[in-house]
């Protein structure tokens, strides 16, 4: 690659000087202000300094390359932005800069990086957005030049991977556990399958609550029992608990609300294991989209362990940016999502996904 310092009072000259020596192909590498020329440091002018880089041999077409396992990481040309004021001409250039030099980082055809972007915006993980694309170019046979096709086969991919979902708040016991970090919405959405357990499915219902960390998390869920007309008790150690199981046999449904915890806590993940053993009752994992995506895996990952049957994916109406499902269903194929939540209105904001759903969820586009 060629370099050169390129410097003038203004950006649209410094890109004048840019275009002249390597035409429209050349990748800003870096851009910043400085001040130069005067008298004993006074009346000094502004200039733009400009880095631009220009590779006479750029690189070879997507298809071609081999297929990275992992997604390097992008790394964006450093552009500041001049106080000069930018044309839209300009504006253009950077943006045409900015994603050849996102394209040679990836490798990715235009209409790829299109696609890419799209989901990363969308918060979808790198390697996993890469990994969709690539996969979509060669379903899209031949016709992946035009974006709609592509489009129509990154979409198609995603709701193969969808498909593998097990969509239903299934439970295997007649206790059932809501586990998960501080404040997902575990009590209110334990309120909100009562009540509809109660009113569709005509099931006698019973809470017990493991959670006397807070005070006032006791009374959260015993307010909520006393609107369903629903016994509650609250354990306060391991015997306790079984006791309350065995009374409580009489039951068709028994929701456990557990204290929203530290997920990093090694010792409070090794209690909830302690206290239960997995093959007598059904834990659903309730998790916040607004999670970031990192975390989000990462709490799964820490759950998991003490067997987790399905997923409650909570406050999608504070959110616009899905690509946890997506993330979630890339490392773990085959989980369930029992319901997804969208409000905190007691019991109505809650709703039985579907694939569709989910679709218009990852890609915001209804398809
Ligand atoms: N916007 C929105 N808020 C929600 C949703 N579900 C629950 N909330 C709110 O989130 C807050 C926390 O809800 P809780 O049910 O107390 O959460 P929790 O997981 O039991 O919290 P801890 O017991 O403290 O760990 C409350 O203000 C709820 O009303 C949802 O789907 N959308
Ligand atoms: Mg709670």
């Amino acid at each position: 690659m060629k370099i050169k310092k390129y410097k003038a009072p203004s950006m649209p000259e410094v890109m004048k000087q840019v275009r002249k020596d390597f035409g429209t192909d050349a990748v800003i590498l870096q851009s910043r202000q400085t001040k130069s020329g005067g008298i004993l440091g006074l009346f000094k002018k502004n200039y733009i300094e400009v880095v631009a880089g220009y590779d006479p041999e750029p690189v070879k077409p997507a298809k071609k390359a081999p297929i990275p396992k992992e997604a390097p990481a992008r790394k964006e040309a450093v552009i500041q932005q001049a106080d000069a004021p930018v044309s839209k001409e300009m504006e253009q250039i950077y943006k045409l800069l900015e994603a050849q030099s996102r394209q040679m980082q990836l490798q990715l055809t235009p209409n790829e990086q299109l696609m890419y972007d799209r989901l990363i915006r969308q918060e979808v993980l790198p390697d996993i957005a890469l990994t969709i694309v690539q996969e979509a170019n060669k379903q899209a046979s031949g016709e992946a030049d035009k974006i709609d096709a592509l489009k129509q086969a990154v979409y198609k991919n995603i709701e193969q991977r969808l498909e593998g979902l097990r969509l239903d708040f299934t439970y295997y016991h007649k206790i059932i556990q809501f586990v998960g970090p501080t404040g997902v919405g575990k009590t209110t959405t334990i309120a909100k399958i009562a009540a509809r357990m109660q009113l569709t499915e005509n099931k006698r219902i019973a809470f017990i609550t493991l959670d006397t960390y807070r005070i006032a998390a006791v009374e959260q869920l015993k307010t909520y029992a006393k609107i369903l007309h629903i016994p509650v008790k609250v354990a306060y150690n391991k015997r306790e608990y079984h006791q309350y199981m065995e009374q409580l046999q009489d039951y068709d449904v028994i929701l456990v609300d557990t204290a929203g915890r530290n997920y990093r806590d090694e010792a409070y993940l090794k209690d909830l294991a302690d206290w239960i053993n997995p093959n007598d009752v059904t834990n659903y994992l309730v998790l916040s989209m607004t999670a970031k995506p990192k975390d989000f895996l990462d709490i799964y990952g820490k759950f998991d362990a003490i067997g987790i049957h399905g997923l409650i994916l909570t406050k999608l109406d504070e959110t616009e940016q899905y690509g946890n499902i997506l993330n979630a269903v890339f490392h773990y194929p085959d989980i369930r999502i029992g319901y997804m939540t969208n409000g905190q209105g007691v019991p109505e904001d809650m709703l039985n996904p579907t694939v569709k759903q989910l679709m218009h969820c990852i890609t915001g586009d209804g398809q």
